[in-house]
């Protein structure tokens, strides 16, 4: 357990993400904010964890601007801003919601509000059941609804989602939290209109390496060995290959490693009745007597 490099990364991310939290995003594209806000992880001295995820209403998660994506932020959009900071891989994956409409406050307030519960219950040993539990609870008691299908994760060293779920749901068995382990917690929460769930959509733009063994074509293989050096296992997305690469190529070589299965891609995930969605998150260490929260 490298409690340094997690507390580290978690310091940074965390001030990136009180940045976008206050900063006025209205009228700028999402690939200003994910190139901007990964600047910035940059720039206090850790590596993305995965490309800024800038998920806009009704997506849950797992959307990153293309490479000059030109959809733009208007003053009634619910944007979750997701994102991680790594030091020698060891992941800090913290969320926060941005809204400039006041109808939408209680939804930001509630996925913050499951969030903090959560966090207050904390130590090794508790049933990631019961954090889901509260989470639930808590959500309910607002007016909104959790999503069932979406969980916070353990967290290894360049690995994003580790194995382990943290439910945002009560539900049946599961595992207790290990002293010195990292997880992440998230909860997503929806209207009473939603349904609750999210669906895979069309759209995948985050990437990530499922297999190092070559595909014979050399210039696949060598951007492979370009992410694996730059990103591990870790998730990337077409924007981080077009210095190398033209984007027409860089597109075309990463399709080609989709289809070998060299590559996963990971499809946006979006809310089945439409509804807005909001998300609140944080990485922490549970001890014997509470909760390091790297991302506090
Ligand atoms: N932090 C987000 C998650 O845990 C985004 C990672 S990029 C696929 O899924």
């Amino acid at each position: 357990m490298q409690t340094e490099q997690y507390i580290k990364a978690g310091k940074i991310a965390a001030e990136v993400r009180e940045m976008v939290r206050v900063k006025d995003w209205i009228g700028k594209t999402v690939f200003e904010i994910c190139e901007e806000v990964e600047g910035e992880i940059k720039k206090r001295g850790a590596k993305c964890a995965f490309p800024v995820n800038a998920s806009i209403n009704e997506i849950a998660a797992h959307y990153t601007a293309e490479p000059d994506d030109p959809i733009t932020i208007k003053d009634t959009d619910l944007v979750k801003i997701d994102l991680g900071a790594q030091i020698d891989g060891y992941i800090a994956d913290t969320a926060v919601t941005v809204c400039y409409d006041a109808q939408y406050d209680g939804l930001v307030q509630a996925a913050e509000e499951a969030l903090g519960n959560a966090m207050s219950m904390i130590k090794s040993g508790v049933k990631a059941s019961d954090i889901g539990r509260t989470i639930e609870t808590t959500i309910k008691k607002m007016g909104f609804k959790p999503i069932a299908n979406l969980s916070g994760h353990s967290l290894e060293q360049y690995t994003i989602h580790a194995g382990k779920s943290i439910p945002n749901i009560w539900s049946i068995g599961g595992f207790s939290l290990s002293e010195n382990s990292a997880y992440a917690c998230e909860p997503f929460v929806t209207t009473e209109q939603g349904g609750g769930f999210v669906r895979n959509g069309q759209i995948k733009n985050i990437f990530a390496i499922n297999s190092r063994k070559k595909t014979k074509n050399a210039e696949a293989d060598k951007l492979l060995d370009f992410i694996w050096e730059n990103c591990n296992m870790l998730p990337f997305a077409l924007r981080w290959l077009t210095k190398e690469l033209e984007v027409k190529e860089a597109r075309e070589l990463l399709d080609f490693l989709v289809k070998k299965k060299a590559v996963q891609a990971y499809p946006v995930l979006i809310e089945v009745n439409e509804q807005r969605v909001a998300q609140a998150e944080h990485t922490f260490i549970p001890n014997e007597t509470g909760v390091t929260v790297t991302t506090k």
